[in-house]
């Protein structure tokens, strides 16, 4: 069925390949140019998985597990058994992430919207290029990617902190840390200010936006507004995912001892070395 306003929203143009060619509507789905290329790539990639499980020999999904190639290979192609299902699988990935992004972005253009969703998805896929694709590529070696399952990649994470000793000394990932921590703060405080004016008791009308204004100021003498808070939300939630990339780009290329270590330059400050 279609929802009352969908019709009125059913117009053509907007795409950026494929003109008009790919231009219409599956049910409640646009399909697009990079509808399909990102149907192909995802369809692609979870059968390269499902082969990868059939070989390993688990269908438990907690287990299956995608390895990338040994760290012998370098930065060349692995047979598939040895690390190439994990490249091929890492493509397919890639390809249904940018199609998505390119995807959001024709709608947007469509409807004549900001990009401001394609913008902070792709905040996301640059996060993953940046461990799949950056990192191993400037440490030479497509094994130094994570591997793919739900178990592997935990244990992944875990190797790779202790190989720096102790992550969380890393600075970026302080920060990074900082940002999460804050966009659970800051959404927190939006979501239950705007369920507390919508849902008044039995009988009340619904408050307004100066009645969410009016908290804040009485409650700690500033108001960011019903804009601010998004434009707040959508910057601590991009600069958390985006320091996460910078904290794992660093560990390898920039910084390859310990973390704990490289608070030498603070302790090393003149006022207190002595
Ligand atoms: C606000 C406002 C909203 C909000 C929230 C605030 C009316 C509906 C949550 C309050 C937010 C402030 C003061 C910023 C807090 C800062 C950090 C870093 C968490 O004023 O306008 O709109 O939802």
């Amino acid at each position: 069925a279609m929802l009352s306003f969908e019709r009125k929203y059913r117009v053509r143009g907007g795409t950026l390949i494929g003109g008009d060619l790919f231009d219409f509507w599956i049910g409640p789905f646009w399909v697009g140019f990079f509808g399909v290329t990102t149907a192909f790539f995802s369809f692609v990639g979870t059968a390269l998985i499902l082969i990868g499980a059939a070989k390993q020999g688990t269908w438990n999904p907690w287990l299956i597990n995608i390895a990338p190639p040994d760290l012998s290979y370098g930065l060349r192609l692995a047979p598939m058994y040895e690390g190439g299902l994990w490249q091929m699988i890492t493509i397919c990935a890639i390809g249904a992430f940018v199609s998505w992004a390119l995807r959001q972005a024709e709608i947007s253009r469509k409807l004549g919207m900001g990009y401001h969703i394609p913008i902070a998805y792709s905040v996301a896929v640059f996060a993953y290029i940046t461990l799949v694709v950056i990192r191993p590529v400037l440490m030479g070696a497509w094994g130094h990617g994570f591997p793919y399952g739900i178990w592997s990649h935990l244990d992944w994470v875990s190797n790779v902190g202790y190989q720096y000793l102790h992550f969380h000394y890393n600075p970026a990932h302080m920060i990074a840390v900082s940002f999460f921590f804050t966009t659970v703060l800051a959404l927190s405080l939006h979501g239950a200010l705007v369920l507390s004016a919508l849902n008044p008791p039995p009988g009340e009308p619904v408050k307004t936006a100066e009645h969410e204004n009016t908290f804040f100021r009485d409650f700690i003498g500033y108001s960011i507004g019903t804009l601010g808070i998004h434009r707040l939300g959508l910057f601590l939630a991009l600069s958390a995912g985006f320091w996460s990339a910078v904290c794992i780009v660093i560990s390898g290329p920039f910084w390859t001892r310990g973390w704990p270590e490289w608070w030498g330059w603070w302790l090393n400050l003149p006022i207190w070395r002595n």
